[in-house]
């Protein structure tokens, strides 16, 4: 029987937390999964598994080959190179590594298994609907969404011809391609003078019909984009008259917020391709002026450098308009994410999105999800221990309450989503 109104004991709370926050549904508001509508797009299986890009890297480590001979391989035999080098030949170790182990735990398959045809037929054997359906149900993640971008023609074929219907996918608005590579984005709608120190009013207005008819056709929750370790606002840059005159009206005009994902630093190694990306230091104060310019824009906010970290939550104790989130791509550690939680709960109470997955591959949430549950759950627990000797006992309501509004409830309100 439960008592969710009766103060925990200070002994039960960590096996009390622990169940709560693994039972809990969670909503996954920032991951580059499609829903099976989308086809190809929709990755899933042992091949994508072992070819993501975070594995992709770490065979570079074990196994320095010529970049080009390895993408001229098909990818069931970059997966199998992946599986013997990673967790044939060394015990699979690192995080991501760890990941496919207990996904393939997860689904009953063998993680010690010499090669992958026990694998790759299971996988052959489902249909991609009833196993998207299963996993999210597996995951307990009710609903998820998509980094949809509108100059991709792959996707915006799937949304003008088929439309998207599956209800636990929703669409975010991914505007890297305008926000951080303007000359491709002008020419591809149509406007001229890309290279212009100022940007035309003919091409704000082109830039606003073009969002307006975007976020009219794929609904998103909110937009987006991910910006690199050196981005400044205001600057002379287009990206400042984009962001200044056409994405954050079109937020306001929309009443959706605007995601800023800060830090990264593109193509450090252009030869890894998507694993090559890396990792720089922002400078925050440029979300005060945001959220001071724009008070009427809400901001979802995730930064990449570990060291950004309590500047970011500093700043959202000033501006109610940011909502810190996830612990993104290079944090997505047990040890950085108990870390960057403790530091978010200290701070900034409940009122933060715990996690995101970030995966690409469907199956990953089989591991991502419980990795973030269990190490959220322990910084949970420490934090009600100590309420607890301070003299406030916690309930199982107070604790599912909080819990809610860490992995669900905070972003749907931000974002409107009943
Ligand atoms: O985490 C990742 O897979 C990265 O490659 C990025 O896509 C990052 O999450 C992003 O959304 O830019
Ligand atoms: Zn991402």
């Amino acid at each position: 029987m439960t008592t969710p109104n009766r103060p925990v004991a200070r002994d039960a709370i960590r096996t009390v937390v622990t169940d709560i926050v693994q039972q809990a549904n969670v909503t996954d508001m920032h991951t580059h999964l499609f829903a099976p509508e989308f086809g190809p797009l929709n990755l899933w299986g042992i091949d994508a598994l072992l070819t993501y890009h975070y594995l992709v890297a770490e065979l570079f480590r074990v196994y320095p080959q010529p970049y080009e001979a390895f993408w001229a391989m098909p990818v069931s035999e970059q997966a199998d190179l992946v599986w013997r080098k990673l967790f044939v030949e060394r015990p699979p170790i690192s995080e991501a590594a760890q990941g496919v182990v207990r996904v393939l735990t997860a689904l009953g398959l063998d993680p010690c298994a010499r090669d992958l045809r026990q694998a790759r037929e299971f996988f052959a054997a489902q249909d991609a609907a009833e196993y998207a359906e299963r996993v999210l149900d597996m995951a307990k993640v009710d609903i998820l969404v998509m980094t949809n971008d509108p100059f991709d023609p792959a996707e915006e074929r799937v949304w003008r011809v088929a439309g998207a219907h599956n209800p636990r996918y929703k669409a975010a608005l991914r505007l890297d391609a305008l926000l951080t590579r303007w000359p491709e984005a002008a020419a591809k709608l149509g406007i001229p003078d890309a290279d212009a120190e100022t940007l035309s009013h003919n091409a704000v207005l082109t830039v606003r019909r073009f969002l307006d008819q975007w976020v009219d056709r794929i609904q998103p929750l909110y937009l987006a984009v991910s910006l690199p370790s050196d981005f400044a606002y205001p600057d002379s840059s287009p990206r400042t008259a984009l962001l200044r005159e056409a994405v954050l009206p079109t937020c306001q005009a929309h009443n959706l917020p605007m995601g800023l994902m800060i830090g990264v630093r593109r193509q450090v190694n252009p030869a890894l391709r998507l694993a090559g990306d890396g990792v720089g230091r922002a400078d925050v104060t440029v979300l005060e002026r945001l959220a001071g310019e724009f008070p009427g824009v809400r901001y979802l906010v995730t930064m990449l450098s570990r060291e950004n970290q309590h500047e970011l939550c500093v700043i959202a104790r000033k501006f109610g308009n940011i909502l810190p989130f996830g612990c993104w791509w290079f944090l997505n550690n047990p040890s950085i994410v108990l870390d960057i939680t403790r530091q978010r709960l200290e701070m900034l109470g409940a009122t933060f999105v715990a996690q995101h997955s970030d995966a690409r591959v469907l199956d990953q949430l089989l591991y991502k999800w419980p990795s973030s549950r269990a190490t959220i759950a322990q910084a949970l627990s420490d934090t009600y221990e100590a309420l607890s000797s301070a003299g406030r006992p916690v309930t199982e309501a107070d604790i599912a309450a909080d819990v809610n509004r860490l992995f669900r409830e905070n972003f749907r309100q931000f974002v409107n989503l009943a």
